[in-house]
């Protein structure tokens, strides 16, 4: 089994800048430059053969490039729970309709995903107890991140390793749009 998602990967001189902004926030798991991605769908735990299977369908996902703008930064979740600090992505059609197709794909190869609403996203940090007022805070500070937009020429297919440091993420497949 293997742990897949597809995801728009932060160009390094984007993610450079939103790095700097990775300060300031005791108990914050901060991701490093190279995890920094907008995820399109997350397939979760997948056999291998679904995982070719997967892998040949996502070449049918492809839209026309297109620029992505990053905006803002939020929140999901409570204090009771792990958060994730992150920052915005503008609407976008082609990213809607390219994480459509996505997750299209995982039904033609026969994978099982969650029936939740497309947040696209660029997930800085997971928070575990960290001080809400210094969140608050922090928001503050970076809501006025915005990025010139970006061109989006290709995807990827992704997997995941728990590793006791957070996840890691492995390129396993390219695709060019
Ligand atoms: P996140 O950044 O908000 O945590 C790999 O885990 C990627 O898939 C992450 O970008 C993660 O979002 C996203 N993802 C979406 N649904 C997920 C889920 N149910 N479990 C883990 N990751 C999920």
């Amino acid at each position: 089994m293997v742990r897949l998602f597809a995801a728009v990967a932060v160009p390094e001189i984007i993610g450079e800048a939103l790095a700097r902004r990775q300060t300031g926030l005791p108990g914050a798991r901060w991701r490093s430059l190279d995890q920094l991605h907008v995820t399109l769908a997350f397939y979760g735990e997948v056999g291998e053969r679904t995982a070719d299977d997967l892998a040949s369908e996502l070449t049918r996902a492809a839209v026309r490039p297109f620029d992505l703008t990053l905006s803002g930064v939020g929140a999901f979740g409570d204090d009771h729970q792990t958060q994730t600090l992150w920052a915005g992505v503008e609407a976008s059609e082609p990213l809607t309709v390219l994480a459509g197709r996505c997750r299209a794909a995982a039904e033609r190869a026969g994978v099982d995903i969650e029936r939740r609403a497309y947040r696209p996203h660029v997930t800085l940090a997971y928070l575990r107890g960290a001080d809400r007022d210094r969140v608050g805070a922090w928001m503050i500070n970076h809501n006025l991140l915005k990025s010139p937009p970006f061109r989006v020429d290709r995807f990827g297919l992704y997997s995941s390793v728990l590793a006791h440091d957070g996840s890691q993420y492995a390129l396993e497949r390219e695709y060019r749009l």
